[in-house]
């Protein structure tokens, strides 16, 4: 999978981009990300990248013919990849969109700052618009690197852990439980006991009591949606007391 992402701050993108995972994924080859300053597309003697909005307002708005050059000069070697504008406007990302982006080779991410990009970018030279969530940031590089993280885990080979992110939490619509490692106390707060016991269905239907307590009391909205089965909501009811 190769992203190719168009920001006027690339350096936004090195250090997320060389821990963990997507370093990992980046050095065995299973995906490519080529970052592309937009400011080098600008053909004025400025570099100008944005400019005043027409009909007045607040702020500057991104410039249509440096983020258009840049498009162009990289669909120049092959088809037009899928063309994605990362703006507050768009339909809000999720574990289903990421799925289905990762099943596709090649994406481009545009990233807006300012007041946003030339309509006419988003109107005519984009596939789609995503938002991460109803939160103000300064631009859409942070949501281009979620957008790079999420896709990424997805891809075969790239969790070590091959199975999990099948049936990650939001694949299925609940919450996890809580997790503990060593000490088995630490500054006084114990392990609950049943994780020490030994037995594995005891250890099962409590973490199940625990995920559906958590989805009700953090996510109601997911948690209005289940179907509990008559276990879940004896777990549930159990894992209130
Ligand atoms: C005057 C109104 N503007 C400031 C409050 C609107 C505005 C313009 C540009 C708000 C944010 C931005 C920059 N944000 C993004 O480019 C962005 C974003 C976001 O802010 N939230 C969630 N997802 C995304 S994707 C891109």
């Amino acid at each position: 999978m190769i992203f190719d992402i168009l920001t006027i701050f690339p350096s936004m993108f090195s250090s997320p981009l060389e821990e963990g995972m997507v370093a990992k994924a980046r050095e065995r080859g299973l995906i490519r990300v080529r970052l592309h300053n937009i400011r080098d597309y600008a053909e004025d003697k400025h570099h100008m990248t944005d400019d005043r909005p027409f009909g007045g307002g607040e702020g500057m708005v991104m410039k249509p013919e440096p983020i258009v050059a840049a498009l162009r000069s990289i669909q120049a070697d092959g088809p037009a990849p899928r063309t994605i504008l990362l703006t507050p406007q768009g339909r809000l990302f999720s574990q289903e969109i990421a799925r289905r982006l990762s099943e596709i080779p090649r994406l481009v991410l545009i990233c807006g700052r300012y007041e946003g990009v030339d309509e006419r970018v988003a109107q005519h030279f984009t596939d789609d618009q995503l938002s991460i969530g109803d939160y103000v940031l300064t631009g859409g590089e942070l949501a281009a690197l979620v957008v790079v993280d999420a896709v990424a885990r997805l891809i075969p080979g790239v969790l070590g852990n091959e199975g999990s992110a099948l049936e990650d939490s939001f694949s299925r619509p609940v919450l996890e439980h809580p997790h503990f490692t060593r000490p088995r106390d630490f500054e006084g707060m114990s392990v609950p006991p049943v994780l020490l016991c030994g037995n594995h269905e005891s250890i099962r239907r409590w973490r199940r009591g625990q995920a559906l307590l958590r989805t009700s009391e953090r996510r109601p909205d997911l948690f209005a949606g289940l179907e509990l089965s008559r276990e879940d909501r004896e777990l549930f009811e159990e894992s209130k007391k």
